[in-house]
């Protein structure tokens, strides 16, 4: 018979400030989107299982200093952004499971997250973006978008380093200037059910909207 067009599966971003609840949306839309049977996998950036992961997560954990000014040795975490070359690959695993597999893909944190944080630290907007020119583009981001003020009720606000008020509210201003029509706003001070029906809705769409449109590329 005909052949089957090739249907591949979605790239949906979670991102967010700290404590706006990605990790808890994550696992509730992985949990649903399997209930209705779509093939889906949960990834998180960094990636802290690999060796630079690991050295990333500690960083943020203010266990172990590495230099922040150390030039753009890619060893090494500059400033704040993920070095290229792990980002890349990450992304280039994105690719091979949502077209290769057909898979989606829900992830938590990606390259917004990067640049949020490295232009709040005071580097260069247009600099920090260029290094990611090319990377895999989500389908949707759900930016999960919670008031600093409210971020610091929450459990667990204040243990990794960045989590200075204001410094939280000039990485939330840098992740709205990146606003674009495949980045949704969702209003994070909902109830965690609330939040949850709404990216299920929006997360089926996508699937349905992308199966057969070609991946996109990030900034281009
Ligand atoms: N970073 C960077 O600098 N450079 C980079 O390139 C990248 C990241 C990629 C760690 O990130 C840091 O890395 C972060 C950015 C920086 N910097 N800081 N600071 P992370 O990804 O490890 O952060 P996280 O560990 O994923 O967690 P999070 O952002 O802090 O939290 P979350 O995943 O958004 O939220 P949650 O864990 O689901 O929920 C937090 C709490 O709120 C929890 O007690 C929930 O039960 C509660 N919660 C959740 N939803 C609700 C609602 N709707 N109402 C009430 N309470 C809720």
């Amino acid at each position: 018979g005909p052949l089957q067009p090739l249907r591949r599966g979605a790239f949906i971003l979670l991102e967010g400030c700290d404590r706006s609840g990605k990790s808890t949306q994550a696992a509730k839309l992985v949990r649903q989107l399997k209930a209705r049977g779509c093939r889906v996998e949960h990834m998180r950036f960094p990636d802290r299982t690999t060796p630079i992961g690991k050295m990333i997560d500690a960083y943020l954990k203010s266990t172990q200093e590495l230099d922040d000014h150390a030039g753009n040795d890619e060893k090494i975490f500059v400033k704040v952004k993920v070095p290229s070359s792990f980002t890349s690959r990450f992304s280039v695993r994105l690719k091979l499971v949502c077209s290769a597999s057909g898979t989606s893909i829900v992830v938590e944190r990606y390259a917004y997250s990067g640049i949020a944080f490295s232009a709040a630290k005071g580097l260069d907007f247009s600099w920090c973006k260029s290094s990611d020119v090319g990377l895999l583009a989500p389908d949707i981001t759900l930016f999960l978008d919670l008031p600093i003020c409210e971020a610091g009720k929450r459990a667990g606000f204040g243990d990794e380093r960045y989590e200075k008020e204001d410094f939280q509210r000039n990485v939330r201003s840098q992740f709205l200037d990146m606003k674009h029509d495949d980045m949704k706003i969702i209003d994070a001070r909902k109830t965690i059910d609330e939040i949850h029906r709404e990216l299920v809705a929006i997360a089926i769409e996508t699937i349905k909207k992308c199966a057969t449109l070609p991946l996109k590329d990030l900034w281009k």
